[in-house]
């Protein structure tokens, strides 16, 4: 049976992102140890005893139930590792058929999709982008900007993550870097498809 609740007042911070009064959780470089493809780039940093924030999210969680929505905001910092911009880890949700809704509320990103059957799609993630993610597409935003990215998600409670799959087959096919000044969209020299 679906948990009841009284309903819920968060205020958000549309400047800023925040979503009060809730904390965020924050993912730093060594959370995301082996996600960049320069290894030696995120090294180097963490040898040197930095260990930047890369991006946080503030959610207000629900009972893992059908019927409830998770909501929230994530701050992705501006910044590269080697070539490539600042990026969130990117998953598939454990729930196959579950989908998800991203707005840009700030600041200048892409979101990279991933179809479980090979195919990708990059997306315009700034202020004003609607996005959806539709069932089976894993998902990663990039900040490719000199400002913070904001954006604001809304998911199934009951959807999970699923880290590994995109892990197991070394990220996303494709990866954002910056070249010659310019922002582009390139293969990932890593990227293996399931078999
Ligand atoms: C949750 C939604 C976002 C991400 C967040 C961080 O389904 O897609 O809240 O969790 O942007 O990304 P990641 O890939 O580290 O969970
Ligand atoms: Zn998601």
């Amino acid at each position: 049976m679906q948990t009841s609740l009284r309903p819920k007042h968060i205020w958000l911070d549309l400047g800023k992102g925040l979503l009060s009064p809730l904390a965020s959780t924050k993912r730093t470089l060594k959370d995301l140890d082996g996600f960049f493809v320069d290894a030696q780039a995120t090294e180097n940093i963490l040898k040197s005893g930095q260990d930047p924030i890369i991006y946080e999210v503030y959610e207000s969680l629900q009972p893992q139930e059908d019927g409830h929505l998770n909501f929230g905001t994530t701050i992705l910092h501006p910044g590269k590792i080697g070539k490539e911009f600042y990026m969130t880890k990117g998953h598939f949700h454990m729930k196959e058929a579950s989908s998800e809704v991203y707005l840009g509320l700030r600041g200048e990103g892409l979101i990279l999709l991933q179809s479980s059957t090979g195919n990708s799609e990059c997306l315009r993630m700034s202020q004003g982008d609607l996005i959806y993610v539709p069932p089976r597409w894993g998902h990663r935003t990039v900040n490719v900007g000199a400002e913070e990215l904001v954006f604001f998600f809304t998911y199934q409670a009951d959807a999970g993550h699923d880290y590994e799959s995109l892990k197991k087959e070394q990220g996303f096919s494709k990866l954002v870097i910056e070249e010659h000044g310019r922002v582009n969209v390139v293969d990932n020299p890593r990227f293996m498809t399931r078999i």
